[in-house]
């Protein structure tokens, strides 16, 4: 009789030859049909071929409840909200899937995060970037393609001229806060109206850090230890409750202990594990791509210190002497490479103004991992970066993931005023776990008198494991 010890030791060793790397995120897809209001195939023109079930859309797994399995701020006026629940530790990732009836360029729709220890982030949905309508024809119809994807059509109808609606994926990335607590909601709130803007969640997925569901004997690492709690529940039916004792066991949730999730735990196999995490702060050192002297080029810069300085509660490196880059170089596109090469790198603080200044976006972000990780953020002015002194030109910041965090001297020309330094926050995906971070890329293509970033320091997150 082949035991259940023997029949895991057998397929351990294949697991373990055909494993990939541990980066992939582990997905959770987030039940909706608690706060559903509407049913997505009855409700737009040529959804009614929606699959229902478990269901890929732009590489996340999703589940479209049959029944009602959407939700809609449709419901008169005034501001409306929902709140979501998750309850699951260290998430890092949250995939949504929204879409608008007419729709604004906004914002008039807004996600927000609540830990259960006091982590909060928000994001606000802007019209043609985060979010479009659900129907390429008026109102709003752009996304920007990096952090929102397409990721499904319906049949094309004659109703609506042969179009057909569409359903669109958000990547919202949370911040480091939120790796020890647990995400216990989501809230979509909605301030449009009719005829105006009111979006639409008919999806909702969440991605937790790799690995650490596997860590079943909570100690340091993936071993022995989780595997023989884990052989305690192989082949086990029934899984798919908290309340169940193999449940911690059946890590992609099909409600069973199998090969899968066999080979999800060699994938993890000999992995560290945080027990507890936290971020540890690396300036990085622009030296050597520094064309300016801050403290020379702005009226009434040259208090700012030199030497290691706190900013926004990050530690910041301000060299002497050429200590930033201005893209301010001519006509056409100008671009440089940080070198930055760190691994696991989870957040990212940079201090950008601008000269001039325009909403955008003539400025972007680009960041690269040493084993293909690819994150781009494109910058919005008077949302993710200004000007470097109020006045003319663009003069607000989202207060989120850019704040203000210095001002210089006053002086009389021009007349009163301080130059500034903002600090964004981007947050990495989660691939970039375990990958080398090579460089960040900085790219304007503005121009004199319209637009030009400049780039005064930048400080990096790492993840820092502790136990
Ligand atoms: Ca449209
Ligand atoms: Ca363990
Ligand atoms: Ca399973
Ligand atoms: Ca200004």
């Amino acid at each position: 009789m082949r035991t259940v010890t023997s029949m895991s030791t057998y397929l351990i060793p294949y697991a373990l030859l055909t494993s990939l790397v541990c980066a992939d995120p582990h997905y959770h897809c987030v039940d909706l049909t608690g706060i559903a209001n509407l049913h997505y195939q009855d409700y737009y023109a040529g959804a009614e071929n929606l699959p229902t079930g478990d269901i890929d859309l732009g590489g996340v797994p999703f589940c479209i409840p049959d029944g009602s399995n959407g939700w809609t701020s449709s419901q008169g006026s005034g501001t409306v909200f929902v709140d979501i629940p998750v309850n699951l530790m260290n998430i890092r990732e949250v995939h949504t899937l929204i879409n608008t009836s007419w729709g604004e360029v906004g914002p008039y729709t807004k996600l927000e995060f609540y830990g259960d220890q006091g982590a909060y982030y928000a994001k606000n949905l802007y019209g043609n970037s985060d979010i479009r309508d659900w129907l390429n024809n008026v109102y709003i119809n752009s996304i920007n393609n990096t952090t929102t994807i397409n990721v499904w059509s319906g049949t094309a109808v004659t109703s609506q001229t042969g179009k057909a609606c569409r359903i669109d994926k958000q990547m919202i990335i949370l911040p480091a806060a939120f790796a020890n607590q647990i995400l216990t909601h989501v809230r979509l709130s909605d301030w449009g109206d009719t005829n105006l803007h009111r979006a639409f969640l008919s999806g909702m997925t969440v991605g937790q850090e790799p690995c650490i569901y596997c860590n079943l004997a909570l100690d340091d690492v993936i071993d022995f230890n989780d595997f023989a709690i884990f052989a305690g529940s192989w082949l086990e039916e029934n899984c798919a409750q908290p309340q169940d004792s193999c449940y911690l066991a059946d890590f992609d949730e099909d409600g069973t202990v199998g090969p899968l999730d066999l080979a999800t735990l060699a994938d993890c196999w000999l992995e560290t594990m945080p027990l507890w995490f936290e971020l540890q702060y690396h300036c990085v050192d622009l030296t050597g791509i520094a064309n300016f002297h801050y403290q020379n080029n702005y009226a009434g810069a040259e208090n700012l210190p030199t030497g290691d300085v706190e900013l926004g509660g990050v530690p910041f490196c301000i060299p002497e002497g050429n200590n930033g880059w201005n893209s301010s170089l001519g006509s056409g596109t100008f671009s440089v490479d940080i070198p930055v090469n760190l691994t696991s790198i989870r957040e990212v603080h940079t201090l950008i103004n601008t000269g001039w200044g325009q909403v955008g976006p003539y400025t972007k972000l680009e960041f690269y991992g040493d084993q293909g990780a690819y994150y781009a953020k494109d910058l919005y002015g008077n949302s993710d970066i200004r000007d470097w002194l109020n006045g003319g030109w663009i003069n607000s910041i989202n207060n989120t993931t850019t704040i203000n965090v210095w001002s210089g001297t006053t002086v009389t020309s021009p007349a009163g005023q301080a130059c500034r330094i903002d600090k964004q926050m981007i947050l990495l995906p989660i691939e970039f776990s375990g990958q080398i971070l090579t460089h960040v890329r900085m790219s304007d293509w503005g121009g004199a008198n319209l637009h030009r970033a400049f780039l005064s320091g930048m400080t990096v997150g790492q993840e820092l494991y502790t136990y």
